[in-house]
Order: C-alpha cells, then structure tokens, then sequence
C-alpha cells in the first residue's frame, strides 16, 4: 500500500506498508491498509494505492534480528549514539554525514536509499522514491513468540514488529553491511540501527518530536546494486526463527 497526497503540485509520501499473506488474510489486509492510509499522522491522502500480487516463489526463511534498546535522553544523544554503532559497523564518517542530511531532508521519500558505506555515494536509481522493500513477511509461531518477547517490554506495537520483520530482510542481504531508520510519523521519535553484527537497536529521541523528517538509509558494502534491490524488492523473505535458534 502507498497513500500520498498533493501539496504544491507534488505527491508527498503519507504512508506506505507491505506484507505477505495468505489468500484468506486478504480482504482483512486490504481492509487494514486502507484504514492505515486514511487514518495517519502524516496527514490526509488524496491518492492510495493497493496493489496484490500472487507470490510463485518459495521463499527464502532468516531469522529475526535480536533486539535491544538504547534510551538517550536527547537527540544529541541518540544521533552520537547512532553515529558511533555505524563507525563501528565499518560505515565511514562522509557516508553517515550523507546519511543523515537525506533523513533530515524536508522531501521525505517513500523508499530507501543506499549509499556506498565508504564514499558515500548515493547508488538508488530513483533519489524521489528510493528503494522499498517488499514482499516480507513472518510466520505465524515466530509472530506469537515475538508478540510475548515485546509485550514483556512494553513495545508489542505493529511500528515495532514491521521494522524489526524489514530490518531482518534488509540485514540478511549480501553486501548491505547497516541500516539507520528513523519515522517519518510526527510523532514516533525512536529509531534504530540495524546490522548482523549489532542486532536490532532501538535508540530513543532520534528526532525531535513533532518533526516531519525521517527516512531509511542502506549502506552498501559490496556486491551489484541491481542485484541489491532486485533482493529488496523482488524476493520473498519469511522471518521464522528467533535470535538463536
Ligand atoms: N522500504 C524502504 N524504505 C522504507 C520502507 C520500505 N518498505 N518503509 C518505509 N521506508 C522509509 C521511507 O523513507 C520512510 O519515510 C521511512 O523509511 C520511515 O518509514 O523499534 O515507522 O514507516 O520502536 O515511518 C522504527 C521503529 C519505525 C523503531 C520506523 O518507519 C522501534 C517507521 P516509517
Ligand atoms: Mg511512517
């Protein structure tokens, strides 16, 4: 799903989700993208698109990144934290000041971008919609489990679980080597780092409350950006294991 709506004669991004489902789950989902479009704190679209495609492939199974969280009592904070787990990832300093300049960007794009974790360049073909990873999922026992293991923490939130299921897709990609996010949503201030290295780390007070800005940033290591996005966009990946198992 993806809704946008008009401002000075552009499309801006108010809200985007992806999943894979059973046939039977269908019209529930399509009914709760819909609600999700309308209902958002981004604004009100004038545009929304739903699109379903049947999945032929078998899917390829990773497991669940581990999860932590890092309170920061400010964004000064929370950013040199966030800075500090990217240098230690082996993301230079020029790619993450890249980094953040897009997040911080009053264009906010629906996708991801990737940038080249040593100079920094920016490698998505489009730098409008960036790269949006699709087709990802979970299985049902591993979503319980989930659900039980965050509840316990006080963070069994959809926002938390979709991050967590696309940060797991996004770290188990060859040549991606971590990711920063932070919302778009005005409201939701915790982002995370993610990387097979370091897990999934929440880091609290990434940006101000009330702020517009956010965005995703992939950074890239290695390997083909074809093949790089054809992963992201194109293959299906099912979450079904927890952290060491
Ligand atoms: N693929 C690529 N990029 C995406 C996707 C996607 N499927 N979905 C969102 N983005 C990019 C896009 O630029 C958005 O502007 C930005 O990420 C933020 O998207 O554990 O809610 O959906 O508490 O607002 C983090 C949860 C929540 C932290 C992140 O992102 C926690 C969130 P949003
Ligand atoms: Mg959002």
């Amino acid at each position: 799903m993806r809704a946008s709506m008009m401002v000075d004669d552009r499309p801006v991004h108010i809200s985007g989700a992806e999943g894979i489902y059973d046939e039977e789950e269908l019209t529930k989902m399509i009914r709760d993208y819909y609600f999700r479009a309308m209902h958002h704190s981004r604004g009100s679209p004038d545009n929304i698109v739903i699109t379903v495609e049947k999945i032929n492939e078998e899917p390829t199974y990773v497991s669940l990144l581990p999860v932590s969280t890092l309170r920061c009592p400010s964004t000064v904070e929370a950013r040199s934290a966030a800075i500090d787990m990217l240098l230690k990832a082996g993301v230079s300093k020029r790619a993450i000041r890249v980094a953040f300049n897009i997040i911080e960007s009053k264009i906010t794009m629906r996708g991801a971008s990737l940038v080249k974790a040593d100079s920094g360049a920016r490698l998505e073909p489009d730098r409008f919609r960036g790269v949006r990873v699709s087709r990802l999922g979970i299985d049902r026992a591993t979503e319980r489990r989930l659900s039980r293991r965050l509840q316990r923490d006080g963070i069994n939130t959809k926002t938390v679980k979709e991050a967590l299921i696309l940060a797991s897709k996004v770290a188990f990609c060859d040549g991606i080597i971590a990711e920063l996010c932070v919302s778009d949503d005005p409201d939701y201030t915790t982002g995370y780092v993610a990387s097979k290295k370091t897990g999934y780390v929440r880091i609290t007070n990434l940006k101000e409350k009330g702020s517009m800005i956010g965005g995703r940033v992939f950074f890239i290591e290695e390997g083909d950006v074809s093949d790089i996005i054809n992963y992201l966009e194109r293959t299906p990946v099912i979450v079904r294991h927890f952290p060491g198992k």
